[in-house]
């Protein structure tokens, strides 16, 4: 809880998430910047520091913001770093596919002050469109990487993150994934600096600030020269150590498989000797080398790819010892582990077979058989299903439109009965793809975006659609807010991370000042209208963007509780003949067909008032008291 997080007794036990815990340790580590862009499951170190700064202003100062994308949020905390601040920026795995080109030439020019980006993986794709691993990103960009495998690890090396930072001057990239962000630990917590932030005097450095040619290819060789020390650094570092007993075969486990790998050796009742390794880049090989020297056999236990294993296995042949991981079948090479996987492969290389029963997963899948399904619908009152409505019936009318979409609460249009959304590859591919699908298909296209997804990553496309003159229908769901990772603001809000107020850019003008010439706001619980939009945006010659603004429900009902406003719900009068069009067709969770007649869910229903628009025998009317 922020409560415990913000907490100045050093020496206390707390409670706090994974992602508390990281945030945390940046307090402690005396963070000057933390910019970020949401992403589950990376979201609540940002949501908790957005909280912290306002309580600690005047106390432990810091500078937050939500920046509009990965990317720029990693310059955010790299320019702080540059300063000779203290930087850190969070996002999830795939964010940092969109930081990258700034994170491998970053590693070139090198931290001043101390630069983390948290990663944020997410095993199980429990909430991501991908499961990659980025621990490559360490190999590929020379980047050094720590991961924790337990919670207060977690605060701890975020804290040795930034020390380790400014001794080698390299950004460190901090992997966290789904089982640490989201579990709860008990931290003992540390000292919360008093800081002022002060601004400084920059001090140019061209030689390794500026990459020309002629400064990069220098630059490449301190890089690879800084790893090198990190290396010799890793060998001795104590968060990596061995543990445990005694005999010719042992572990290497990594991160939260760490955890997994004891417990399954309690289970299988032997005591092996275990190396922890929490540097998961560069490799301290020395101390590898070290530990297999003296074995027959090692198993490597690490989630998502064999990325350790790869490199034990080069170090492995010199001295004859077997290597026990993915590649041999050993452990799976997709999904989260548990206790049980690590058990079963374990067992492998013991020869002792079997094991590692699935009592526990048995267990969960007995319970989730007998809960009741609940499939993922919009909310009641969700301003997309309006628009998606709207959108399914003037496609229908067009012969079948193609419906590109893009990732968000809006994603939920694949399912029936809308059906909006036929392609969602990543944030702004949306928008990206239907420049080229404009060029090859017979159909009309009408892509959706939500407004954060908006300024994220379809701007440029948005461009280049009005450029190369392409042809579609782009509409902008905005709900105003980030509603699917929690509601965190976006530049199109008047408000900032430590609670500031800003003034809010308008994707309309956004869009006018791009060239694009069709450009109107609609609000989306208005179904006619926003049907006539989408027929005249069709019949334009280029691009044209629709804004479907309407705030989303959650928001709207905490509003009108805030201010005292009762919600007027919606009921089915007399007179409905059973043409189900509200319940087939709409599918709002307020409405219930019990197999004899339609009613409205007076306890569920926002009052948006879109079913008595869809209702072809007008029978549905505000509940007006009396
Ligand atoms: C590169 C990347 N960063 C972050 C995310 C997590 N994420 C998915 S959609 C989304 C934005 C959702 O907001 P919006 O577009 O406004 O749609 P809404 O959920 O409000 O309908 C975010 C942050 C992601 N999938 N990919």
């Amino acid at each position: 809880m922020i409560r415990d997080v913000v907490k100045d007794v050093e020496g206390e036990n707390v409670l706090l998430l994974g992602n508390e815990a990281m945030a945390r340790g940046a307090l402690e580590a005396g963070i000057d910047v933390y910019a970020a862009y949401p992403g589950t499951p990376s979201s609540e170190i940002a949501d908790t520091l957005s909280e912290a700064c306002r309580l600690l202003k005047g106390r432990t100062e810091f500078y937050m913001e939500y920046s509009i994308n990965e990317k720029v949020a990693f310059e955010v905390a790299a320019g702080a770093s540059l300063a000779g601040k203290r930087g850190m920026c969070g996002m999830k795995h795939v964010g940092v596919n969109v930081a990258s080109d700034t994170l491998f030439s970053f590693a070139y020019v090198g931290a001043r002050g101390g630069f983390v980006v948290v990663s944020a993986d997410d095993p199980s794709l429990h909430s991501s469109q991908n499961e990659q691993d980025n621990r490559w990103y360490g190999r590929a960009a020379r980047v050094p990487i720590v991961e924790a495998s337990n919670v207060q690890e977690a605060k701890d090396l975020v804290k040795l993150a930034f020390n380790l930072s400014e001794e080698f001057q390299l950004p460190i990239m901090f992997r966290s994934y789904t089982r640490l962000s989201h579990t709860s630990g008990v931290v003992k917590l540390g000292k919360l600096p008093e800081k002022k932030l002060e601004r400084v005097e920059w001090e140019r450095s061209p030689l390794s600030d500026v990459l020309v040619p002629a400064n990069a290819i220098k630059r490449k060789k301190v890089l690879l020269e800084k790893i090198e020390r990190v290396r010799r650094r890793f060998d001795g570092v104590e968060i990596n150590r061995v543990e445990g007993g005694e005999g010719r075969e042992g572990v290497i486990a990594c991160g939260i498989s760490y955890t997994y790998a004891k417990e399954a050796l309690g289970r299988i009742g032997v005591d092996l000797p275990v190396l922890k390794l929490l540097t998961q880049y560069p490799l301290p090989e020395k101390l590898i080398e070290n530990f297999i020297s003296s074995l027959d056999k090692v198993a490597v236990v690490e989630e998502l790819d064999p990325f350790v294993e790869l490199h034990v296995k080069a170090i492995a042949k010199d001295y004859g010892v077997k290597v026990y991981g993915k590649e041999n079948g050993c452990f799976p090479e997709s999904y989260e582990y548990n206790i049980s996987i690590v058990e079963r492969g374990l067992a492998k290389m013991l020869g002792k077979g079997g094991g590692g029963s699935d009592e526990l997963l048995e267990k969960v899948n007995t319970i989730s058989s007998i809960a009741p399904p609940r499939p993922p619908v919009f909310c009641p009152g969700c301003p997309h299903a309006a628009t998606f409505y709207a959108i399914k019936k003037v496609s229908k009318d067009v012969g079948g439109a193609a419906l590109p979409s893009d990732i968000g609460c809006y994603t939920l249009g694949v399912s029936k009965p809308f059906e909006t959304v036929e392609i969602c590859i990543c944030m702004g591919a949306g928008v990206g793809v239907s420049n080229g699908l404009s060029k090859v298909l017979k159909n009309k296209i009408i892509t959706t975006v939500g407004d954060s997804t908006f300024f994220h990553a379809t701007v440029p496309a948005m461009i280049n659609a009005v450029y190369n003159r392409h042809r579609f229908v782009f509409v902008v769901l905005d709900n105003s807010g980030t509603a699917m990772t929690g509601f965190q603001p976006h530049p199109g809000l008047p408000v900032r991370g430590c609670g500031e107020q800003s003034k809010p850019v308008k994707i309309e003008d956004v869009a006018k000042g791009c060239g694009v010439e069709f450009v109107e706001v609609v609000n989306p619980y208005n179904i006619r209208k926003m049907e006539d939009t989408l027929r005249r945006a069709l019949e334009h010659e280029a691009v044209s963007v629709i804004v479907a603004r309407r705030l989303c429900a959650v928001l709207w009902n905490r509003e009108r509780r805030r201010k005292g406003i009762k919600i007027v719900p919606f009921k089915v009068e007399d007179g409905c003949d059973l043409c189900l069009e509200c319940v087939s067709s709409f599918t709002c969770p307020a409405i219930v067909y019990d197999g004899k007649k339609v009613w409205i869910d007076e306890a569920l229903c926002a009052g948006c008032g879109v079913c008595a628009q869809i209702c072809p025998r007008g029978v549905i009317k505000p509940k007006t008291e009396g």
